[in-house]
């Protein structure tokens, strides 16, 4: 079924900081998921076994406290744990792992995601351009919010919804390689997806929905769409449509919030730091996400059934990211000499909003670097695999 490439481990013993022994490897493609759940639906697969290797790396998760390879290396997973925190905290920990040569490696986020019904269905898988920390705002609880507001959230610096980024943080937006994500939609594309009757039976209460007909999707299916980022794990029609307005406001017109998530921001950030010294490449980012439950109700339903009730979508969505996910794996693998050693060059500005790794953002208030990028001091000259 896969035909994964050999070929030989790079194998210079260095020490870790537990003064232990490690091998460093130079995996082509990294796997993230946020937690067992997603990380399962990778293993036991007939020909790739990414258990054949664990490599305990201090920093991560207690939880999750391994990456795991196939026995040649090229393809690795991590599990980062769930919520923003857990997940800058495992990147940033890779990225300094002397287990590691991440220089040329490929990063798939592979996790699903709430999805909103006017973009896309539960058990669709999804690749972002644009991932937004919607909720990086002020918020009034809306019984105490003005009477003029249309919700409680507003941005930073700003006195009422709806409006640009007017204080940056620099976790706002992050925007990756297009190219390769129309690569990677094209190969997802080839998978035959998984859905279930019961799956069926709960997208068609949407698509039933004149609020939804237009978009609903009628099977599972790969869409491009945006994703959002909040440790706040939010529902409803309200909220939902918010964070579609600031997704819009933010990308200034070119993004639309499809799937809501609790890391991607913080995985991104923590990749674009290591980027700056060049650990490893942020052209190399692919951000899948797929539907596991509706963010908001169906038209009749009370929001609070849609969060708490059933979710019918979840495991067609796990199924679906490792169903579309091997097609880009395989990809990547099989055109490695001929294509995606040397990297896809994007066409597109990619990076965050504050113009970090240099170049013109197509967002926000501009470059806060001139175009140049951050200035950090000489950049890595790190032997990769060595502190
Ligand atoms: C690490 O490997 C070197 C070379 O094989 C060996 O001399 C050393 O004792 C090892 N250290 C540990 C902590 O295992
Ligand atoms: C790696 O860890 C998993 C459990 O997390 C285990 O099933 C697997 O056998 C381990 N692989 C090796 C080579 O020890
Ligand atoms: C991590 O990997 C080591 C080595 O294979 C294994 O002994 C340990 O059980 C693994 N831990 C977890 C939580 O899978
Ligand atoms: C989807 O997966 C489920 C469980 O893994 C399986 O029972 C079902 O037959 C699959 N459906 C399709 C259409 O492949
Ligand atoms: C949705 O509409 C289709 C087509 O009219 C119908 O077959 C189906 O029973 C409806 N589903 C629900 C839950 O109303
Ligand atoms: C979203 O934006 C639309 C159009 O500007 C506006 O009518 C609506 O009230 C906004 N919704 C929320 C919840 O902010
Ligand atoms: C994005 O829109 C804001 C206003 O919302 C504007 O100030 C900014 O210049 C725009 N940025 C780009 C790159 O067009
Ligand atoms: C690591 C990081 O940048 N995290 C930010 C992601 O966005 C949230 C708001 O949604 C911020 O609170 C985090 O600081």
């Amino acid at each position: 079924m896969l035909s994964w490439l050999l070929f030989p481990l790079l194998s210079s013993l260095v020490l870790d900081v537990r003064g232990a022994n490690v091998t460093t490897i130079k995996p082509r493609l990294f796997i993230v998921t946020m937690f067992d759940l997603e990380s399962d639906a990778w293993y036991n697969i007939p020909d790739f076994n990414i258990l054949a290797q664990n490599i305990t790396v201090p920093g991560f998760s207690p939880l999750y406290p391994n990456a795991s390879c196939t026995s040649d290396a090229s393809v690795c997973l991590l599990t980062t744990g769930e919520g923003e925190i857990n997940a800058a905290s495992t990147i940033t920990s890779l990225l300094f792992s002397p287990s590691f040569d991440l220089t040329s490696t490929y990063f798939m986020i592979s996790g699903t995601a709430g999805i909103n019904p006017k973009m896309a269905s539960i058990g669709d898988v999804t690749f972002a351009r644009y991932s937004v920390s919607v909720a990086l705002q002020y918020e009034f609880d809306t019984r105490e919010m003005p009477s003029n507001f249309n919700t409680g959230y507003f941005p930073i610096g700003s006195t009422a919804p709806g409006g640009p980024v007017v204080q940056t943080y620099g976790t706002e937006v992050f925007e990756v390689n297009d190219a390769l994500r129309q690569l990677a939609f094209s190969y997802a594309k080839t998978a035959t997806l998984n859905d279930t009757a019961e799956t069926q039976l709960a997208r068609n209460m949407y698509v039933n929905s004149s609020m939804y007909t237009a978009a609903a999707r009628q099977g599972p299916s790969v869409v491009l769409c945006d994703t959002a980022t909040s440790d706040v794990w939010w529902s409803g029609q309200r909220l939902g449509e918010a964070f579609e307005n600031i997704t819009r406001v933010w990308t200034n017109g070119t993004g639309e919030y499809c799937t809501s998530q609790q890391e991607d921001n913080a995985t991104l950030n923590a990749l674009m730091r290591g980027a700056l010294f060049r650990l490893v490449d942020f052209s190399r980012i692919i951000v899948m996400r797929s539907g596991s439950d509706f963010d908001r109700q169906y038209e009749g339903q009370a929001a609070v059934a849609n969060l708490l009730g059933p979710t019918p979508g979840f495991s067609p969505s796990v199924l679906n990211l490792r169903l579309a996910g091997v097609k880009i794996i395989e990809a990547i693998l099989d055109q490695w000499d001929s294509t995606f050693a040397k990297g896809i060059e994007p066409t597109n500005y990619v990076g965050d909003i504050l113009g970090s790794l240099g170049g013109e953002p197509d967002f926000g208030p501009g470059s806060v670097f001139k175009g140049k990028g951050a200035v950090m001091g000489p950049a890595s000259k790190r032997v990769p695999g060595k502190y």
